[in-house]
C-alpha cells in the first residue's frame, strides 16, 4: 500500500514543525513547497537525518516548483506572512490573498483531490479565497483556527482547575481570535459544564471571563513575547490531528472553518463551526441551539468574517 503523501505549501515556523510533527508521527511522506529557494530543501534534509534517532521512514523532500506537490492526499497551507507586534490579523489581508491566488492555482493543477488544510491569516477570509481559487471541493477545503483556540481554551481552564488538560473539553465558534465565541456551557471538566463548577465554588464567573479574554488573545500574547512572528507548536498540532482524522478516517468531531450554505443561517461564507472529520473530508457540519446571548456573539463574529471577505471581493473582483 503506497504512503500518505502530505504537501505543506509554505516552509516557515508552521510549515517546518508540521513536517517534524509528521515523520515523528510516521503519517506519511512529506513534501515541503516554498518559494524560498533552499528553505524546504534545508529543513526537510534536516528532519530526515533526524529520522534515524526516532525511527520513523517518513521521506521528506524540499521543492520550489508546485510540480513537485503532484498527487498529494493532505496540503496543509502556511504560505504567506505572519503578524508582527501591533498587527492585527486583518492588516495581512491585502498579501496573502495574492499568495492564496498562487496556491489554489498550484493545487487545482496538481493536487485537486487533497483535503486542504488553511493555516494562512486572516484565516475564515483567506480559506474562503482558496477555496473558490483552487475550485476544490468545500468538503476537501477547511480552515485551521478552532482547534487551536479550544486547545488555548482547555489549558488556560485545565490550569486554573488544577486538572489534566486531558479531562478539560471546551470549544468554539465563529470566527479566529478577537471575535471567537466560547460555548461555556459546552464546555467541561470530565463532562461536569462549566457553569456547574462556578456553581460548585471551584472558579467565579469573573476568573472564567478573563479565561475567556485570554483566550481571545492568545495569539497577540504570543506574537508579543516572541516579537519576530507567531505561534507556531499549538497551531502545528492542531493542523495534524485535522490530517490526521482524515488519513484515519476518524470522524473526529473537530471546530473548523467550515463552508456554510445555510447552515446556522449563514451562506457564502467559511467560519468556525463544529464539523466531523473523516475520509471524505468535512463529512458533517453539526448545528448546535445557540441561546440568545450565543447567537449575538456568533452573528458579530460572522459579520467580521463576512467584512474580510467583502474586503478580497474589492481586492480581486473575480473572486465574487
Ligand atoms: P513564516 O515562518 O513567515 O512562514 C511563511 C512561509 O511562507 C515563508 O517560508 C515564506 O517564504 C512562505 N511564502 C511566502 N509567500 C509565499 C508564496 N507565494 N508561496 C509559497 N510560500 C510563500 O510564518 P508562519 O509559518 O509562522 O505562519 C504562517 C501563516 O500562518 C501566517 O499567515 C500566520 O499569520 C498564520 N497563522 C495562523 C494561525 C491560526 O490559528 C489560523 C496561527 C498561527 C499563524
Amino acid at each position: 500500500m503506497a504512503r500518505n503523501k502530505i504537501a505543506l505549501i509554505g516552509s516557515g515556523m508552521i510549515g517546518g514543525t508540521l513536517a517534524h510533527m509528521i515523520g515523528l508521527k510516521d503519517l506519511g511522506d512529506v513534501v515541503l513547497f516554498d518559494i524560498a529557494e533552499g528553505i524546504p530543501q534545508g529543513k526537510g534534509l534536516d528532519i530526515a537525518q533526524s529520522s534515524p534517532v526516532d525511527g520513523f521512514d517518513s521521506r521528506l523532500t524540499g521543492v520550489n516548483d508546485y510540480a513537485g506537490i503532484e498527487g498529494a492526499d493532505v496540503c496543509i497551507v502556511t504560505a504567506g506572512v505572519p503578524r508582527k507586534p501591533g498587527m492585527s490579523r486583518d492588516d495581512l489581508l491585502g498579501i496573502n490573498l495574492k499568495v492564496m491566488e498562487q496556491v489554489g492555482a498550484g493545487l487545482k493543477k496538481y493536487a485537486p483531490k487533497a483535503f486542504v488544510i488553511c493555516i494562512t491569516n486572516p484565516l475564515d477570509a483567506m480559506v474562503w479565497a482558496l477555496q473558490k481559487f483552487s475550485g476544490l471541493p468545500k468538503t476537501h477545503v477547511v480552515g485551521m483556527a478552532g482547534v487551536l483556540d479550544s486547545s488555548r481554551f482547555r489549558y488556560f481552564l485545565a490550569e486554573e482547575f488544577k486538572v489534566s488538560v486531558e479531562d478539560v473539553t471546551a470549544f468554539v465558534l465563529g470566527g479566529h481570535g478577537d471575535s471567537m465565541v466560547p460555548m461555556i456551557r459546552y464546555s467541561t471538566v470530565a463532562g461536569i459544564p462549566l457553569p456547574d463548577l462556578v456553581k460548585m465554588g471551584w472558579t467565579s464567573k469573573e476568573k472564567l471571563d478573563q479565561i475567556v479574554q485570554r483566550t481571545r488573545d492568545g495569539g497577540a500574547e504570543i506574537v508579543g513575547l516572541l516579537k519576530t512572528g507567531s505561534a507556531y507548536y499549538a497551531p502545528a498540532a492542531s493542523a495534524i490531528s485535522m490530517a490526521e482524522a482524515y488519513l484515519k478516517d476518524k470522524k473526529r468531531v473537530l471546530p473548523c472553518a467550515a463552508h456554510l450554505s445555510g447552515q446556522y443561517g449563514v451562506k457564502n461564507t467559511y467560519v468556525g463551526v463544529p464539523v466531523v472529520i473523516g475520509a471524505g473530508g468535512v463529512e458533517r457540519i453539526i448545528e448546535i441551539e445557540l441561546s440568545k446571548s450565543e447567537q449575538k456573539m456568533f452573528d458579530s463574529s460572522v459579520a467580521a468574517v463576512q467584512g474580510l471577505t467583502e474586503a478580497c471581493v474589492n481586492i480581486a473582483p473575480h473572486l465574487s
